[in-house]
């Protein structure tokens, strides 16, 4: 009943390269979708662009020392160019400073305010009086309520991954300057998302179960919490200007216009070319087209409730002034989950991610390895982990051993003993015919994983076909054949190469570059998804091209530079943060007044550490044993003091210690643990970053010496 699909991908911040998680999570499942319905026939437009607003774009500015136009010029040309060196196959993918989206989005808003769809609140935000400036909850920093860790955002703690508000922060101070912050009213525009709810259920919750579940559930979630007025406008000198009077130095919300970038971007590029793509309000103001949001799972309540209630709302203003003109709004909304990296969060702000610029620059003619990766490990269902030993085993097992190797082999026997040419089939046996059978049902469970965005379990049918060839070859050994019975190793062959046609077909929405390749090997240059199937793609006789390997084992040493890459960046990280907590740091107070006569009932001496090692089955406990000067003469007889103490986790290398001396207290009771008799307390401290640190003394003084 559609006529036409209008695909959207997420706008990316100009903020950084796009990563892996992106790619996995967003532009790799839209482009294959995209890929397939074009190989279908099916009209279809993929739209994509920077998000070049918001805060993300301004901290970045700061953090470079360069203006917010420079950081967004520098990045969305990055962006654009890493995508399409990565087969991203976007038909546009421009920006959201361009022209046409400041005056579409202005118009957006100025079309809901004339409708009466804001209500204007006025509220305290945080402000810092220093710079005169309103702060966003990305730009607030402060302690966490919850793990107390310092430097957690006003959004979210990355520490322990809360999501927080501002306002629960401990302390809140601006990120940039660290000045404290006050409380100051300001004025805004709210869209009454409270008043949405009844009709959002209904479309949702009623009219939209098919959904992927981590969807549904998230906006059941949101709608069952009930919805709330969300501002639509910023205090902040960066993004589109709020276009009504006594606006002055306000914003559009990035929330607002980004996806309005999706409408603009779709009007540039059809205002260009309208005798290829026809009018934009075809894509977007037409009930016969459907349209597609392919977002991660953040974006999940911008895409599938506050959009769709701007549209709505644009929809209703419209209907009032006696227009015909409605938006329609999306079909599904197919979100992923998260993509870790080597087991922990990516994040751009701590650098640990696999950039997609430094990864094509790396690994050239490797895209489809990552395309075949991420999408193997897609977290369509649950949130996934890319590993490199994980990337390189798909690459060197999979694409080499089982699709490489079979069509390779189909070539080089077809050279062999054929001269390059298609041979003629033959007869075909009971085998023969149940492999062909068997593609062709691929193709039927292919084509519904596909529709139902099942991206990883499609791949999974299109690799399939590669194994039942390489199981055909295996099977039938031609090379073994060829002494005796030519007319089968042709036929044979001929099938071989016909599955190799196929496969170009099946994999071209997953991996463009090798089904590229293959179909020039092949020669087989008309092709479309509905031939997938058939077993008579090639001619016999037909002259094949000069072959040449598919994909390319990786050696250990090219996984091993980027592991060294992530272990690099993992201890920069280490230190960044030991270094921010002990800027924040501070002591606590001092305790109640003592007396001398209680500080001196205990006995704090100084000793030589001898030995330190880690205590068997603790992973808390290091023992250590003390020259004090006494040598033998204690109950234990033994030359040395002997001491536990939970210092571990500080001394992940406990030598560090042997040879300094310390300070520790000799007057407690013995005591066991684990085992050990401990004969006192090794004094320490705990410092900023929580570490426990030895206090040790730099001028040599005589083992056993009392302290006080
Ligand atoms: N730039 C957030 C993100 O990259 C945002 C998406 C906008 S889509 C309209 O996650
Ligand atoms: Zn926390």
């Amino acid at each position: 009943m559609y006529k036409r699909t209008l695909v959207t991908s997420a706008l990316p911040y100009a903020n950084g390269p796009v990563h892996i998680g992106h790619l996995a999570g967003v532009y790799i499942p839209a482009d294959i979708y995209v890929r397939y319905l074009r190989l279908k026939g099916r009209p279809v437009l993929f739209v994509g662009g920077s998000d070049e607003h918001g805060v993300p774009v301004t901290i970045r500015a700061r953090k470079e020392g360069i203006t917010v136009q420079e950081v967004v010029d520098r990045y969305h040309n990055l962006i654009k160019d890493s995508f399409e060196r990565f087969g991203i196959s976007f038909d546009v993918y421009s920006r959201t400073t361009s022209d046409v989206h400041q005056h579409l989005a202005s118009d957006f808003f100025r079309k809901l305010y004339d409708g009466g769809r804001f209500i204007e609140q006025t509220t305290e935000q945080f402000y810092d009086p220093e710079t005169g400036h309103f702060l966003t909850d990305r730009n607030i920093k402060g302690e966490c309520p919850h793990c107390h860790a310092q430097g957690a955002y006003g959004d979210q703690c990355e520490k322990c991954g809360s999501t927080l508000s501002p306002e629960e922060l401990i302390n809140p101070y601006n990120a940039e300057t660290g000045n404290a912050l006050v409380k100051k009213a300001t004025k805004h525009w709210y869209l009454p998302l409270d008043k949405d709810e009844e009709w959002l259920r209904r479309w949702i919750l009623e009219g939209h179960k098919e959904w992927r579940s981590n969807v549904y559930g998230q906006c059941k979630s949101w709608l069952d919490g009930g919805l709330r007025p969300r501002a639509v406008t910023r205090d902040l000198d960066w993004g589109i200007p709020v276009p009504v009077e006594g606006a002055e130095g306000k914003v559009l919300y990035v929330w607002f216009d980004a996806p309005i970038g999706y409408i603009s971007n779709t009007k540039e590029l059809c205002d260009a070319k309208p005798e290829t793509y026809g009018k934009w309000e075809t894509w977007w103001q037409d009930e016969s087209t459907r349209m597609i949001h392919f977002i991660g799972k953040d974006n999940i309540v911008f895409h599938c409730i506050v959009f769709p209630a701007m549209l709505n709302a644009w929809n209703r203003a419209e209907a009032a002034s006696g227009g015909k003109r409605q938006y329609i709004l999306p079909d599904n909304v197919p979100s992923n989950e998260f993509l870790n990296l080597e087991g922990d969060k990516i994040s751009t702000s701590r650098n640990w991610a696999v950039w997609l610029n430094e990864y094509l620059d790396d690994m050239p003619g490797k895209q489809d390895v990552l395309r075949y990766v991420l999408t193997a490990n897609a977290p369509e269902t649950k949130d996934n982990d890319f590993t490199w030993r994980d990337f390189q085993a798909r690459n060197n097992n999979e694409l080499v051993a089982v699709y490489g190797n079979f069509v390779n082999r189909a070539f080089k026997l077809t050279e062999k003993y054929f001269d390059g040419k298609v041979p003629a089939c033959g007869e075909l046996t009971e085998y023969d015919r149940q492999i062909i059978i068997e593609i062709r049902n691929i193709k039927e469970r292919l084509e519904s994983l596909l529709e139902d965005f099942k991206f990883r379990d499609a791949q999974k049918e299109a690799m399939e076909i590669a194994r039942i060839g390489n199981k055909y070859l295996a099977e039938t050994e031609p090379w073994k054949l060829a002494k005796t019975d030519m007319a089968r190793v042709a036929t044979i062959l001929n099938l071989s190469l016909q599955i190799s046609a196929n496969l170009s077909i099946a994999f071209e929405p997953f991996l463009p570059f090798s089904s590229e390749k293959l179909r020039e090997m092949l020669f087989f240059t008309d092709y479309k998804w509905e031939m997938l199937g058939d077993m008579k793609l090639l001619p016999d006789g037909h002259q094949l091209n000069e072959s040449s390997l598919l994909f390319e084992k990786i050696e250990d040493d090219v996984i091993q530079k980027q592991l060294d890459r992530l272990e690099r960046i993992k201890h920069e990280n280490e230190e960044r943060a030991a270094a921010e907590s002990l800027a924040q740091w501070k002591p606590s107070a001092v305790k109640e007044d003592t007396s001398i006569d209680d500080f001196d009932k205990t006995d704090i001496r100084v000793g030589t550490v001898i030995t330190c090692e880690q205590v068997k089955k603790s992973d808390r406990l290091l023992r250590l044993t003390i020259d004090d000067g006494m040598g033998t003469n204690r109950p234990s007889g033994e030359p040395y003091r002997v001491i536990l103490s939970g210092i571990a986790q500080s001394y992940p290398d406990p030598k560090v210690l042997v040879g300094k001396q310390i300070l520790f207290i000799a007057n407690f009771p013995p005591r066991k643990m684990m085992g050990h008799q401990s004969e006192g307390m090794v004094l320490s401290a705990v410092n900023a970053d929580g570490k426990l640190v030895v206090t040790s003394i730099t001028a040599p003084v005589a083992n056993g010496a009392q302290v006080g």
